[in-house]
């Protein structure tokens, strides 16, 4: 089964895929109203910015093969747990683990794997938190527990991921030892960002502590 013949046939199984946009949809509303509420309370906003996509069918099937799998839409299904995935950017480090407690504390939504590539960062350097996600989609005659993957990152990650992603594709994912050293220390240097913008951050509440005691 090729992309082309995988996408009619996906089309066919039109049901199965559109829940993957309502569970989006769903996903996106809980973490729109964690933001809000969380800025109401604490006057600052964890998420910076979040996008969310459908795999295309023809990424199904390079992931599909990748995983030696046999192309078939039962097995998609299955095994390809980012079939809908959201985004999250954070201001710091942080936010990751406040957004991660709030999604985790929500009774309609089942936290399934948790793959944390910030405490332990994969070898190239990239840092992530990973989250497979099954949240409820209510049909008209039927509920359906849809598998979405979150993944939360600072700015300084996403940064380096982003460039990672697009370096990985233009060598054809063999990078030369030097880029990939030179990639390691960039990620090096994100998370020296992440930790000087944390301090900063820390300093300034102190500051503004100390302006309220005064006022009281
Ligand atoms: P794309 O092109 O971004 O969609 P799994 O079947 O879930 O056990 P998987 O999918 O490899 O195996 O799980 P993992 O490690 O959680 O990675 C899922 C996604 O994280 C990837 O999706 C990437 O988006 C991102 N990711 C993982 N490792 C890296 C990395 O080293 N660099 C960058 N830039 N992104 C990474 P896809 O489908 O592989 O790719």
């Amino acid at each position: 089964l090729d992309a082309e013949n995988l996408q009619s046939n996906l089309l066919e199984w039109k049901e199965q895929l559109f829940v993957y946009k309502f569970a989006l949809e769903e996903i996106n509303t809980k973490l729109n109203i964690l933001n809000e509420e969380y800025q109401h309370i604490h006057h600052h906003n964890p998420i910076e910015h979040m996008k969310s996509r459908i795999k295309s069918p023809a990424s199904i099937v390079k992931k599909l093969e990748r995983k030696g799998l046999e192309v078939t839409i039962e097995n998609a299904l299955e095994h390809i747990q980012d079939i809908a995935g959201v985004r999250i950017t954070c201001s710091f480090l942080s936010d990751i683990y406040t957004m991660f407690d709030a999604i985790s504390r929500q009774d309609d939504i089942e936290v399934i794997r948790v793959k944390d590539y910030i405490r332990q960062p994969k070898l190239n350097g990239y840092k992530s938190l990973h989250l497979i996600v099954k949240v409820p989609v209510f049909l008209s005659n039927q509920v359906k527990k849809v598998k979405v993957e979150i993944q939360i990152r600072t700015i300084a990650m996403d940064f380096w991921a982003s460039l990672e992603h697009k370096i990985y594709y233009k060598f054809d994912k063999e990078i030369p030892q030097e880029l990939q050293l030179e990639l390691k220390q960039a990620a090096e240097a994100a998370h020296d960002l992440d930790e000087k913008m944390k301090k900063i951050r820390d300093e300034v509440d102190l500051y503004k502590n100390n302006i309220n005691e005064k006022q009281v």
